[in-house]
């Protein structure tokens, strides 16, 4: 053989090979021990969401509707010796939610499908423990179904909440025969009711030291679910989507996407494949103050990109209580929540729990659409839409380029130095809120930013963050100028930003933020 043709031939031989190990989907990576800290905050800040994670993200609002046994014995958790004579609601109707639901402008319920009691709203042939045993539709209805119906009907997408937890199933606590029982129950909802887009795992377990031990085999249901649903998100006890570590709706001031992931065994990392941790995924300690600055992840073994999903209820309970009737938080509540939520890169996941009757109360109802009205008279006009906005490089006296802020897409020609972009107004205008968004096509980069206005004699700064994300959103009181700026102070990597707007709140509407 030639000489030239040898060297070719090895060379295919090697491409390949040189990349198995490598070969990771973009929203994870590995960290080498010995790596400086700049080269992992630069990995950091190039990891990018998988196309799933970015539509979940984009969703922004989603549903959860706790309703069940306990919204009959007026409790939270049940202990799953409930008759199921108890559930009876006499007038539900999945379209009534549903509808409540989209007006709110939410865009996926996630449906409770089994809670801590192991009661099951859909018929399992697995269990007698479910609606079948219900006077409801003489044992004939089917929650689940409904709901997934009106979903369908109304244009929402669909989650699953299925607790790990079953106080009643008399196999947990045999791990391998309720890990059976469980993928079983996770196969019937996630082969008989269309798409699924997110699995609700919670971590909730209240098995005191006497209590049974249920080994739970995580990797299998992940296995499981890639299988059947391939573009479905596990939230929680999975990782695609963490819990922000409250049930407040609040998420923190500096929200990082990319985490340290914590795994079982380094070495069982699985390149090539989309899901490279579900052999070793361990739920870390999402409760932290903080889980993604450059310290934390400075120690990381791996690097992934799991974005937040704050979740919180309308009401104190996550069920349905009659005498909290008068404690429905209050649209300007429910707003201040969505600021701090959505506006601080996160999804919400707000509950909004059906009565006994099987239908949201005029209560909720007024609530949400207040907060919706609010939040629609806000963003309905964007101010600075025929702003004209100039980025100014650091090291060059003049503009470097002007952009329009239609299709605004700005990279910076710098790494990590500071970057102004200056907005002309064509008005002077009055303003209270401004949107910012990074591009998430290149991945999470802002560390820190100010935002300033101009008096007429100097730059006063009105406002400031860290973290932008997906979306910050940022209130102040309000600003009277035509000439702002936008000081990207501190960045992990080139920062970007595809969104700069500015809004205003109605006149006569407070938001006291929390
Ligand atoms: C928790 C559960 O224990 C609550 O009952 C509720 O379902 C909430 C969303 O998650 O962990």
């Amino acid at each position: 053989m030639e000489k030239r043709y040898f060297l070719f031939l090895l060379l295919l031989l090697f491409i390949p090979r040189m990349t198995v190990g490598q070969d990771f989907p973009s929203n994870f990576t590995t960290v080498n021990p010995g790596e400086s800290l700049n080269d992992v905050v630069v990995k950091a800040a190039d990891l990018t969401p998988s196309p799933q994670q970015l539509a979940w993200q984009r969703m922004e609002f989603i549903a959860f509707a706790h309703f069940g046994i306990n919204t009959f014995t007026d409790k939270e958790w049940g202990d799953g010796t409930e008759s199921p004579s108890v559930f009876d609601p006499a007038e539900f109707d999945a379209g009534q939610w549903v509808r409540t639901f989209r007006d709110a402008g939410m865009k996926m319920l996630i449906i409770v499908a089994k809670h801590h009691d192991g009661f099951c709203y859909w018929p399992s042939k697995y269990t007698d423990h479910s609606v079948k045993k219900s006077p409801w539709k003489k044992g004939k209805g089917d929650v689940v179904g409904d709901l997934v119906a009106a979903c369908h009907e109304y244009g929402l997408k669909v989650g699953i909440y299925l607790s790990p937890w079953d106080r009643h199933e008399k196999s947990y606590g045999d791990s391998p025969a309720y890990n059976k029982f469980f993928m079983n129950q996770l196969k019937e909802l996630l082969t008989n009711y269309g798409e699924i887009t997110e699995v609700w795992f919670d971590g909730a377990c209240g098995e005191g030291p006497n209590g049974k031990k249920q080994e739970y085999d995580w990797s299998s249901y992940y296995q499981l679910i890639r299988e059947l649903q391939p573009n479905a998100l596990i939230f929680g006890m999975g990782p695609d989507i963490r819990w922000v570590g409250t049930e407040t709706g609040y998420a923190r001031e500096t929200e990082w996407s990319v985490v340290p992931v914590k795994v079982s065994n380094i070495n069982n990392i699985t390149a090539n494949s989309p899901h490279p941790v579900d052999k070793v995924f361990i739920t870390g300690d999402m409760t932290d103050e903080d889980l993604g600055s450059d310290e934390k992840i400075a120690n990381a073994q791996a690097l992934l990109w799991y974005p937040a999903e704050a979740d919180v209820s309308i009401r104190p309970g996550w069920f349905y209580h009659e005498n909290q009737n008068s404690q429905v938080k209050t649209p300007e509540q429910l707003v201040d929540i969505y600021f701090s939520s959505v506006g601080r890169n996160s999804v919400l996941l707000l509950n909004i729990p059906p009565d006994k009757r099987g239908l949201i109360r005029d209560e909720d109802i007024s609530s949400l659409m207040g907060m919706r009205k609010i939040l629609n008279q806000t963003f309905a006009k964007n101010i600075a839409g025929e702003a004209l906005l100039t980025y100014m490089n650091p090291f060059s006296e003049k503009p470097n380029y002007v952009m329009t802020n239609n299709n605004l897409y700005w990279i910076s020609k710098n790494q990590s130095d500071t970057s102004i972009i200056m907005m002309d107004l064509p008005n002077m205008s009055i303003f209270d809120v401004v949107m910012l968004q990074e591009s998430m096509k290149d991945g999470q980069r802002i560390k820190k930013f100010r935002l300033e206005s101009w008096d007429g004699q100097q730059w006063i700064k009105f406002t400031e963050g860290t973290t932008i994300g997906y979306k910050r959103l940022l209130r102040f009181p309000p600003v009277k100028s035509k000439q702002i700026r936008l000081v990207i102070e501190e960045s992990r990597s080139a920062p970007t930003l595809v969104t700069f707007n500015l809004y205003k709140l109605p006149a006569g509407i407070s938001i006291e933020s929390q």
